[in-house]
């Protein structure tokens, strides 16, 4: 467990990349289609209830959503994709702005691919794997909702998944998860530490500020 992941704050949610936060430091990007559970392990590994809102209604959120671990580390909630109902232009739109913010972010420093564990490696999760193997960005998999499969069910998700994915040639890690059951966060705060490039904790660096 690293307690940083609990001091994470809101800082904005823009449709565009020009309102993002200023592109320095480290972040962390979280991906999947609408409804995999993005904001529900947001809010899991965070340990804060309502940090990123939990929608409840597929598609709505087309934002990018920042919040701030420490003054070098963030994460954003990417807006979902992948729902069959959202019109053409919005989804070219999204489309867009992914493209967009994947290729010009430089403080991006690794993908969290959230996916249900029922429905994992969509059309949609093989164009973000395809991205990442491009750009040569770190993918950390999360196979959420895993409360909803038998342990052994979900077991054998994840080998199929890694069994798929075993043909790309950049680092994937992936693993199991339950934002209800909140199974699988020291192994999250693990992937993030490793996609943050650091066991030297920017926090832990400074000891005390004599006042
Ligand atoms: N059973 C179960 N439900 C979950 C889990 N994670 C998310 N959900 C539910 O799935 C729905 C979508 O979650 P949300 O986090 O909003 O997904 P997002 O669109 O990817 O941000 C909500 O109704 C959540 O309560 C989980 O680990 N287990
Ligand atoms: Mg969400």
């Amino acid at each position: 467990m690293n307690p940083v992941y609990h001091q994470a704050k809101f800082i904005n949610s823009s449709p565009h990349i020009k309102n993002a936060p200023a592109d320095q430091g480290k972040e962390v990007a979280f991906a999947g289609r609408s409804n995999a559970g993005k904001s529900s392990a947001i809010n899991t590994l965070t340990r804060q209830g309502s940090l990123a809102r939990i929608s409840k209604t597929p598609g709505r959120t087309q934002m990018l959503n920042f919040f701030a671990i420490n003054d070098q580390w963030r994460f954003v909630d990417l807006p979902g994709y992948g729902y069959a109902k959202v019109p053409l232009a919005v989804k070219k739109k999204w489309h867009e702005l992914m493209e967009h913010y994947l290729t010009h972010r430089k403080s991006l420093c690794g993908i969290i691919l959230v996916m249900d564990v029922r429905h994992p490696l969509t059309e949609f999760d093989w164009q973000m794997v395809t991205w990442c193997e491009h750009s040569g960005l770190p993918l950390h998999i999360l196979l959420t909702k895993a409360d909803k499969l038998t342990y052994g069910a979900a077991k054998n998700t994840l080998l199929q998944v890694q069994k798929e994915l075993k043909d790309t040639h950049f680092p994937i890690t992936l693993q199991l998860f339950s934002a209800l059951k909140k199974n699988g966060i020291d192994e999250l705060h693990q992937a993030l530490d490793l996609l943050f490039g650091s066991d030297e904790n920017p926090d832990q660096s400074v000891t005390s500020i004599p006042s």
